[in-house]
């Protein structure tokens, strides 16, 4: 087992990584860049190096400085947690060859599927369902037009190297297809250095479902339900639950068995999630394969009664997985609200500052993740999420009824918050109902502009 980790990363989920190495008897090591001296994972830890100036370029995206610190403090692995380096196959690769442990997948399995088109190339091989298109990137105009006559219109561009939407495009007809490929191209270009562009059929009006799975070094592999990640808004996801309002046991065994195929196929270890979309029928076809631990991984936790942090740790340790697939138990409904530090009633704009007070709610299945306290100041260098709620119930009504009355009693001042907008949402009658998808939250705004 690791005597000491090094957790790569800032917030709520640096909180999350130590606590899980405390629980294990593990040390830990902080890193922090000059704008978060005040952080709690600064103080949790048992140690806590400085890594550079505040901006994410210069502190947590640093490399050097990152395994300089892991070396001096002797760490044995490091923990990435999600964003940042995270998904970053360079890194990965990095860290094994100076010898320290990297806390998920192998640089291969990211580097393979950060490569959208060779992801789905993948998992074709695998056998599992797919979005029509994709198959190879777009070489010439004349090409693009034939494959689009081919599966007909609407389709959609994206980036082979791409997601979190960018450099995508929705196009209905030829020539909005031809002038849409050229943007498309060089948006990829500036994001990810490749201006390499794919084709697919366009799911009109989706849900987003995603498949949670954890797996050893010696090829076991087991699923632990999905999660529902429909409430979006440009990408980032706002509410997430489990067990999805549209997923049925049979659907969940099925979805199942998809993500365990796809990650044996590659050989997959440590914890990923398999995104699937599900079209308004009830198709469904693999989208792409997160390889870190998500934002949203406390869902699952809640559902399963299984710390995935810790199951991380163990793995990456050598130890076998200890739970077979019939173990596993679905023990009714979480759901979980991002409160992240912006304006919902000025276009989502960031809200920095001091936090003067702050109340985080409590009672019998509610769980806050934060790294918010009372005279905490919000940098504005990093991400706006600044705390998970996420509550459980023994079905969805009264995992939702217990998020209303912890929703009600969070209380951060002055900043604006998106507590008072998840409470509108959730209170939506088509919410309520479970009747949503990734449409949901631009014709929700729409609405309320009325
Ligand atoms: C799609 C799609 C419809 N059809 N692909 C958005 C993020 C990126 N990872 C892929 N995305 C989508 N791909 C096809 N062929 C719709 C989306 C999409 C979406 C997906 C999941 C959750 C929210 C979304 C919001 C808008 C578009």
């Amino acid at each position: 087992m690791f005597s000491k980790i090094l957790i790569a990363n800032r917030g709520e989920i640096a909180i999350r990584i130590i606590r899980a190495c405390k629980e294990l008897g593990i040390k830990t090591v902080a890193v922090f860049s000059e704008g978060d001296k005040n952080c709690l994972h600064v103080e949790f830890a048992d140690e806590a190096i400085c890594i550079g100036k505040p901006t994410p370029q210069e502190s947590y995206l640093n490399i050097s400085n990152i395994i300089s610190a892991a070396e001096v403090t002797d760490s044995d692995a490091i923990h990435p947690g999600y964003g940042f380096l995270a998904e970053n196959p360079h890194f990965a690769e990095i860290c094994e060859s100076c010898g320290i442990k990297f806390i998920g997948p192998t640089s291969e399995n990211i580097k393979l599927m950060g490569d959208k088109i060779k992801a789905k190339e993948s998992m074709r091989k695998a056998g599992l369902p797919l979005i029509p298109g994709g198959e190879e990137g777009i070489k010439t105009k004349e090409e693009v037009l034939k494959m689009a006559k081919k599966m007909g219109y609407p389709v959609m561009l994206k980036a082979k190297a791409g997601g979190g939407g960018r450099g995508m495009r929705v196009c209905h007809s030829d020539v909005r297809l031809i002038g849409a490929l050229m943007t498309a191209q060089s948006e990829a270009k500036a994001a990810f250095g490749d201006s390499t562009i794919y084709l697919e059929k366009y799911i009109e009006n989706p849900r987003h479902i995603e498949v949670q799975i954890i797996a050893d070094n010696y090829g076991n592999v087991v699923h632990l339900g999905e999660r529902d990640c429909s409430i979006q808004r440009r990408h980032q996801k706002l509410i997430e639950e489990s067990p999805s309002p549209v997923v049925n046991t049979k659907m969940r065994k099925k979805l199942g068995e998809y993500a365990i195929r796809g990650a044996k196929h590659i050989k997959y270890t440590s914890a990923g999630t398999m995104e699937f979309l599900m079209d308004t029928k009830g198709n469904i076809y693999f989208m792409e394969m997160n390889t870190r631990i998500q934002v949203e991984h406390p869902v699952t936790e809640a559902i399963t009664g299984i710390d995935l942090v810790k199951m991380q740790i163990l793995l990456a340790a050598g130890e076998k997985l200890n739970i077979k697939q019939d173990d596993i138990k679905f023990d009714g409904a979480a759901i979980e609200c991002r409160i992240n530090a912006e304006d919902p009633d000025n276009n989502f704009i960031p809200s920095c500052g001091l936090i003067e007070f702050s109340y985080i709610p409590g009672g019998k299945d509610v769980r806050i993740d934060t790294h918010i306290y009372s005279g905490y100041k919000i940098p504005p260098f990093y991400d706006s999420l600044i705390a998970k709620l996420i509550t459980k119930g023994e079905n969805r009504e009264e995992a939702l009824n217990r998020m209303n009355r912890a929703l009600d009693e969070f209380l951060i001042e002055p900043i604006k918050t998106t507590i008072p907008f998840c409470k509108r949402v959730i209170n939506d009658p088509d919410f309520k109902r479970g009747n949503y998808n990734t449409s949901f939250l631009n014709k929700f705004l729409e609405g309320e502009k009325e």
